[in-house]
């Protein structure tokens, strides 16, 4: 039976505010992400109006990866990668957002890093925005609800294209842009877009403007990006948590037709080039005034991705609600429980038949190469006596994902070009800021408060996906 491809991009995924600390080094401005606190399951990220004095931010430092790349990268090495992906922080390279000119020392950082990737034939696989734009932006410009924000990422994209475009080949617009149809909570709409609601405005209306203008962008830079180097492969990113019905009742069905529309019609945009028309039904029927130009829609076919990136945690279950004519989603409200799957200790659903079903649902609907982007098991982990963390339950984990994701190759013929693992050292949660959510094959002592001596080490499963990756998922 065939297996994965002989090029199989096996790798691990990062993003650089999650890791790299040194916020302030090399000349790089504030991002959102230096702005957050840390929370915890339950207690919510604070948004702090700047930095301020007393508050733990535990971006700031990460796990220092800024200073110690190259070690981390030799252990990814170690394990047999063959791509690895980060993101380049907007802020090293465009410190406030709106300058003219790039910052020297900042590409000067990436340049290092991709050539330390490249050195052990390790692809970089690399995210234009993943969580971490410019602080500056959202104080001055309100964030992706204002147009200007188009020309400032094409500006950025523009200039780690042409800098990088011998060294990266692999690359993907924005990170989950579809987080933000939760828009009901401040996270997404803050980390996605860079916006902060007013008390009162219709925060939905907001969302989609952002997100509009984000497409745009995205399709602005996978053109240019392809004329820079056409054998660049340009992927949009999708947080996929396929949203089941709870039961075969037709009504619970469509409700999930309906929820499924509205956190991934993103993918539609990205893919097609178009907007589906059951959203431009759903605008006019919410008579929402959007800016869309026929210029954008004429961009919008232009800059159609060449992948589909998703990420893969869990799968979600919704149901028909009385008094819900349209079938609205919202979600913090249409979610129940699957009575069928366990969940991790931050209630997220594990389902590894949901990922196979996941890439079924993406490769009927566009035929795209699919690239599994992110996928992995937060976990608390507990070093033994000897110093080693037994995550045991990290491997059942992704061996059971693995698992499912062969089957949609072998059995059901989707085109698959690599998995990533999330946090494949670990890091700072993105959901909670904590470093006690750990997802790595590679342990960093460090707690949330900070304490540790940031010393790395491998856990057990860095063994065993080594061995997964040389004998290219065979054993799985
Ligand atoms: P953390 C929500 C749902 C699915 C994926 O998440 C998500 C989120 C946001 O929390 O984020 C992605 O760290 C994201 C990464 C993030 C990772 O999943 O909250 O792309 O930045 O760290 C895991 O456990």
């Amino acid at each position: 039976m065939a297996g994965f491809k002989a090029d199989f991009l096996w790798g691990g995924a990062v993003a650089a505010h999650q890791l790299e600390g040194g916020w302030q080094e090399g000349g790089k401005g504030i991002s959102v992400a230096d702005v957050m606190t840390a929370g915890a399951h339950g207690v919510p990220r604070e948004i702090t109006d700047g930095i301020l004095p007393g508050k733990n931010y535990p971006n700031h430092e990460a796990i220092d990866f800024y200073h110690r790349y190259k070690d981390d990268i030799k252990l990814f090495a170690e394990m047999g990668f063959k791509c690895f992906r980060t993101s380049i922080a907007w802020t090293r390279i465009f410190p406030q957002g709106d300058e003219l000119e790039p910052n020297e020392a900042g590409l000067q950082f990436y340049d290092d890093l991709f050539d330390e990737c490249l050195k052990y034939n390790i692809e970089p696989v690399i995210t234009l925005s993943h969580f971490e734009m410019p602080y500056h932006l959202v104080t001055e410009y309100g964030g992706w609800r204002n147009r200007k924000l188009i020309g400032f990422f094409v500006r950025f994209a523009n200039a780690v294209f042409t800098r990088y475009r011998s060294k990266v080949k692999y690359w993907m617009t924005f990170n989950e842009i579809n987080n933000q149809a939760n828009y009901h909570e401040d996270f997404a709409p803050f980390t996605n877009s860079g916006v902060k609601y007013k008390v009162g405005e219709d925060r939905e209306v907001i969302m989609y403007q952002a997100a509009h203008y984000e497409l745009v962008a995205s399709a602005l830079a996978v053109e240019a990006g392809h004329k820079i180097n056409p054998d660049f492969k340009i992927g949009c990113m999708i947080a996929m948590c396929p949203i089941y019905p709870l039961t075969c009742a037709p009504d619970d069905m469509m409700m999930s037709v309906a929820a499924m529309h509205r956190r991934y019609w993103f993918t539609d945009v990205h893919v097609r080039g178009y907007y589906p028309k059951h959203l431009l039904n759903y605008f006019a029927r919410r008579q929402f005034k959007l800016d869309i130009t026929d210029e954008d829609l004429q961009i919008l076919t232009r800059g159609r991705v060449d992948y589909i990136g998703f990420s893969y945690y869990m799968s979600f279950v919704t149901k028909a609600q009385e008094n819900n004519p349209h079938l609205d989603y919202d979600e913090t409200k249409s979610l129940v429980k699957n009575p069928y799957v366990k969940a991790s200790d931050w209630g997220w659903q594990i389902d590894p038949v949901g990922l196979r079903y996941s890439l079924n649902y993406f490769y009927d609907l566009y035929q795209l190469p699919l690239f599994v982007v992110e996928n992995g098991f937060g976990a608390i982990d507990q070093p033994e006596s000897d110093g080693v963390v037994n995550d045991q339950y990290r491997i059942e984990y992704m061996h059971n994902h693995i698992r499912e994701m062969k089957k949609a190759v072998v059995e059901d013929g989707v085109d698959l070009m690599g998995y990533t693992p999330w946090g494949c050292i670990d890091l700072v949660s993105a959901g909670t800021g904590e470093m006690k959510k750990r997802y790595g094959l590679i342990y960093v002592d460090k707690d949330n408060e900070g304490n540790g001596t940031l010393a790395r080490s491998r856990k057990k499963s860095f063994w065993w996906y080594q061995d997964v990756i040389k004998h290219n998922g065979e054993n799985i």
